[in-house]
């Protein structure tokens, strides 16, 4: 059974072959061609893994799951976070071809929820350690509401005996090349979550292409700070890029400078990936006195998720003694990078370039014709490795490609005379709080089912840390506090970072002239505001 998906048009497959790009290969190859290899894989804690340790691992996971009855073409619903069994369950489920979303350990019952609905997973994975698993009473709710659910392991409970169970006759069954591996997740500008659908040829492409560009190797040390099931960290070169190149990854829970600075000492990391307010607070550790001695190994930094500001980005080499890369990415394939040879200037100032040949990118106007080059414009694009639709979701997806195929990813960007890339600001309905995205329609929603609230709009404010943060516009029946909107929120189960930072009740919102909520108005009040504070 296969899942269905948008493939890429047959001449674009035939190119993609022919060019290398696809090699049909599965994304199990990533760990199985180092199979014999006793260099450190992973570090969790105490914990290491050779590569040989890692892929038997992955490999008894997969058997374990198959005698329950897992099959190609079923869906996994998976929310684990930085630690080793991530990487097991990953490559357990490639190897029996299920496919899963990997929650992100932030997540709660709302998100949950919606990706259970959209993928009727037949195995969940998550932890005990999770909130919402710490007993079974939600567990009970998503089972009977998840019809589809044959097996569940849970980590710090049943998964660990799974993973230890005897490989007896495991069989390799991964989906095939140009089918769905696995789902990513979108950050969104609808009511529901999007699911992206990356097969095994156009995930591997990206992630070689990746390892090529940053010249990840078996030298390769990577803190892995950033949440592990996003693309950014998993992807870009991420820990897949170093276990392709044979390298070593180590594991941070969180990226705060007290918990990482001791790790790149201890295990002599020489690159990592943060988005830019992790960056700042990296910087505030370091201080006045310049690059802190335990960042000595590090070599590369690599900046992406959120624009980082040049002032910020020429601090990096000056203040933390390493080279700064920028990373311009999205989970629905593009990806660009500055160039490890590219002069500083080039580096500080711009979101890098496509890193594959093929990447298709230009500017289009508000009609979607082409601008000149230079003019700042929606951001269209397609390649070997740019999804060609979300899972299950034709309507939105009429909206987001436009008759050729490119998808509009909703950036707003300017494309230098040497194809560089400048991100100039955002015309979807999203805010990015440091590289988490919120989607605004989602907490709208959730806002509009409090009995007080009549209207809501959800709008981002500057945040000399964040970026941006979320600030909520509400018209209300009665009275209504901030943190009662706040509990509200929680109670209903959304990731933290999506609660509103600042809640504003007014009498009304300002409408535009064909009676929409009028955002840019709202980001105006928000501003006049702030700077009248100030
Ligand atoms: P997602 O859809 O969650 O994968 O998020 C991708 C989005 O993050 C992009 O479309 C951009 O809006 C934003 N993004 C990622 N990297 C950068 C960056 N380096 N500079 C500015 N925005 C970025
Ligand atoms: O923000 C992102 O989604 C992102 C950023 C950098 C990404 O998906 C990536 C690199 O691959």
């Amino acid at each position: 059974m296969t899942l269905p998906y948008t493939r890429w048009p047959d001449d674009f497959a035939v190119r993609y072959r022919e060019k290398g790009y696809w090699r049909d290969l599965p994304l199990t190859d990533i760990l199985s061609r180092h199979a014999s290899s006793d260099a450190t894989a992973l570090v969790d804690g105490e914990r290491r893994f050779s590569y040989r340790e890692l892929e038997q691992a992955a490999t008894r996971l997969a058997g374990a799951l198959q005698r329950r009855g897992l099959k190609t073409g079923d869906t996994a619903l998976v929310q684990l976070g930085n630690v080793a069994e991530f990487y097991i369950t990953l490559f357990a489920l490639w190897k029996i071809g299920v496919a899963s979303v990997n929650a992100l350990f932030s997540h709660q019952r709302t998100e949950l929820d919606a990706y259970a609905s959209q993928i009727a997973p037949a195995l969940l994975i998550a932890d005990r350690e999770h909130g919402l698993f710490g007993d079974d009473a939600w567990l009970e709710t998503l089972k009977a509401r998840t019809p589809s659910l044959r097996v569940i392991a849970l980590r710090n409970d049943t998964l660990e005996a799974l993973i230890d169970e005897p490989a007896d006759n495991v069989v390799a069954s991964p989906s095939a090349p140009d089918e769905v591996a696995f789902f990513q997740l979108s950050g969104g500008s609808t009511g529901t979550p999007k699911l992206i659908p990356r097969t095994h040829n156009d995930y591997y492409y990206s992630i070689r292409r990746s390892v090529e560009i940053c010249r990840f190797d078996s030298e390769t040390r990577y803190l892995c700070a950033l949440p592990a099931a996003h693309n950014y960290p998993m992807s870009s070169p991420g820990a897949l890029g170093v276990f392709f190149g044979g390298g070593c990854v180590v594991l941070a829970s969180d990226p705060s400078a007290t918990l990482c600075f001791p790790l790149i000492e201890q295990h002599q990391i020489n690159v990592t990936a943060l988005v830019p307010p992790a960056v700042s607070l990296w910087l505030q550790a370091v201080g006045e006195g310049g690059a802190d001695a335990q960042l000595a190994s590090l070599k590369l930094l690599q900046v992406g998720g959120a624009r980082l500001s040049d002032s910020l980005a020429a601090r990096i080499p000056a203040e933390l003694g390493c080279q700064l890369q920028q990373v311009f990415g999205m989970a629905e394939g593009l990806v660009n990078y500055t160039r490890l040879d590219d002069p500083d200037e080039r580096i500080f100032t711009t979101q890098g370039r496509p890193m594959s040949p093929d990447d298709e990118v230009w500017v289009a106007d508000e009609n979607g014709e082409p601008l000149p080059p230079g003019e700042v414009g929606r951001l269209m694009t397609r390649g070997p490795y740019t999804f060609r639709g979300y899972y299950n979701s034709p309507e939105h997806n009429a909206r987001a490609f436009d008759k050729n195929g490119f998808y509009c990813s909703g950036d707003l960007i300017a494309i230098d005379e040497q194809g560089y890339i400048t991100v100039k600001g955002r015309e979807k309905d999203q805010i990015n709080r440091g590289g988490e995205k919120i989607a605004a329609e989602e907490i709208e929603n959730l806002l509009l089912s409090h009995e007080a609230i009549v209207h809501a709009a959800l709008v981002s404010m500057e945040d000399s840390l964040m970026g941006e943060k979320s600030c909520a516009y509400i018209v209300t029946s009665r009275p209504v506090k901030a943190v009662e909107i706040r509990r509200f929120l929680r109670e209903l189960g959304v990731a933290d970072f999506k609660l509103p930072d600042r809640v504003e009740r007014v009498d009304e919102l300002p409408l535009t002239a064909v009676g929409k909520v009028d955002k840019k108005q709202l980001r105006q009040w928000l501003a006049a505001r702030q700077s009248a504070s100030e």
